[in-house]
């Protein structure tokens, strides 16, 4: 994590520029000794891949901080969901929300099967159950709706609706490791959760990705798809595919985890600069959590009202990029404005929130990388470029920039 930089009185000043780029969620990097000893580990037993010691104990230490049954893990998030459509043998048309990163989709289609795009709400940005209840049709054979933010989805609700339907109700969990929803971690609801270590995620493994169920027959079936479909050395039972983690991914897993508590305070910190920082800067919205004890703090996303700002979410955007605050617009266009669900849906269909949220969506720097100091430094450079344009008379010096003349 980044040290804040304080003057002699012990105060942190806020800096006029910003001098690094600040990525949205550049990956931690916090527990090298913790990654080096395991990676010695892993070079004098010669045990690269394939199930290794790393692996095993990994999936073991994350079920029990997740307080799951069962943990798979896999090469990538992605992976990991497409083990699971073909552990589930899904087919037909699938729920899911466009406004989320394009992965499950693509799995979908590619399959042959329908990804069925579902509006979700202004609030929370999550899967709206009553459109998804529109949705569902005989030909339907799961509901795949994501923790969008760190923030659990409807997960009563659309349980309710999945089991009434008779299908499983899957959650994209990419964004929710160390999310709690009630008395219960994120990672043991519905049929099973999927989640992300990419690098860029709160808790990474650089790339890798897993499924957390309490089934266990479906826990066996997906680490026979995992590896090839094998079952013993030279028997095959099913059709598999190669999506195993290797234990050097495993290791920095068990290194991170190590460092959890304090990744997540360091993030906790972060956002509550942000919502300190935001709060009188208007046209700026951050979409804050239903509930303050049921989120992981890592995402920041806010909502720019260009006539209340001053400038659009778009030029907005440009102008903190050419000031080194590298802001995202996630997730912009919604899946089904992509190209290749564009040409198959085309105007079809009408998700006007998703439309609403992804125009005006902007993802802020956020999590342990960085420092509160760096907070304060955006939020200023945010309410510097709001002065500016909604021309309110106080103009403190920007930086050289010709998007903002
Ligand atoms: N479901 C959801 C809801 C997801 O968000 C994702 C992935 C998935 C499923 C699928 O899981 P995986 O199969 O990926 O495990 C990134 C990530 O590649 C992707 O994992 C992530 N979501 C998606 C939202 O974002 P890009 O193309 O936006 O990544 P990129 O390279 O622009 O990096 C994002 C930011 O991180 C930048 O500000 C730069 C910074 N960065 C990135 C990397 C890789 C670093 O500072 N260091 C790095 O090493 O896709």
């Amino acid at each position: 994590m980044r040290k804040s930089k304080k003057d002699g009185s012990g105060k942190a000043h806020v800096a006029s520029t910003i001098n690094e780029p600040l990525y949205v969620n550049r990956p931690v990097a916090v527990n090298k000794q913790g990654f080096l000893s395991r990676f010695d580990e892993i070079w004098d037993a010669r045990w690269f891949t394939n199930d290794g010691p790393m692996v095993q104990e990994l999936e073991h230490e994350l079920a029990k901080y997740l307080g799951v049954g069962h943990c798979v893990l896999a090469s990538n998030g992605t992976a990991a969901m497409g083990l699971l459509i073909d552990a589930l043998g899904l087919g037909g048309k699938v729920v899911l929300p466009a406004f989320t990163f394009v992965s499950t989709a693509h799995l979908l289609a590619l399959r042959r099967m329908e990804p069925v795009f579902c509006d979700i709400y202004p609030d929370g940005h999550d899967l709206s159950v009553e459109h998804c209840q529109e949705l569902l049709s005989d030909e339907t054979s799961a509901v795949i709706a994501t923790h969008i933010w760190g923030r659990p989805a409807k997960i009563e609700s659309l349980q309710a609706l999945c089991d009434e339907a008779g299908i499983p109700l899957i959650f994209d969990a990419a964004h929710a490791f160390g999310t709690r929803h009630g008395e219960r971690m994120i990672g043991r609801f519905g049929r099973a959760e999927v989640f992300s270590f990419h690098a860029t995620k709160l808790f990474h493994t650089f790339e890798g990705g897993a499924v957390t169920t309490e089934c266990s027959e479906l826990a066996e079936r997906l680490r026979q798809l995992r590896n090839f479909g094998f079952t013993e050395y030279d028997q095959v039972d099913c059709i598999g595919t190669n999506a195993k983690m290797s234990e050097v991914h495993a290791a920095m897993g068990l290194a991170n985890l190590e460092s959890i508590e304090s990744i997540m305070m360091g993030t906790r910190d972060v956002y509550e600069a942000y919502e300190r920082g935001l709060r009188s800067i208007e046209g700026l919205t951050l979409a804050r959590p239903r509930s303050k004890a049921e989120t992981n703090n890592y995402y920041v996303p806010v909502l720019v009202d260009e006539a209340k700002f001053g400038v659009t979410r778009d030029k907005l955007v440009s102008v903190l990029h050419s000031e080194n605050v590298l802001v995202r617009r996630y997730f912009y266009p919604g899946s089904h404005r992509l190209a290749p669900y564009k040409a198959i849906v085309g105007d079809m269909i009408s998700l006007p929130v998703t439309d609403f949220v992804s125009e005006r969506i902007m993802v802020l720097p956020g999590g342990a990388s960085l420092t509160v100091e760096d907070v304060e430094a955006v939020c200023s450079l945010l309410e510097r470029i709001h002065l500016k344009h909604a021309d309110k008379g106080d103009r403190p010096p920007l930086s050289d920039n010709p998007g903002l003349g």
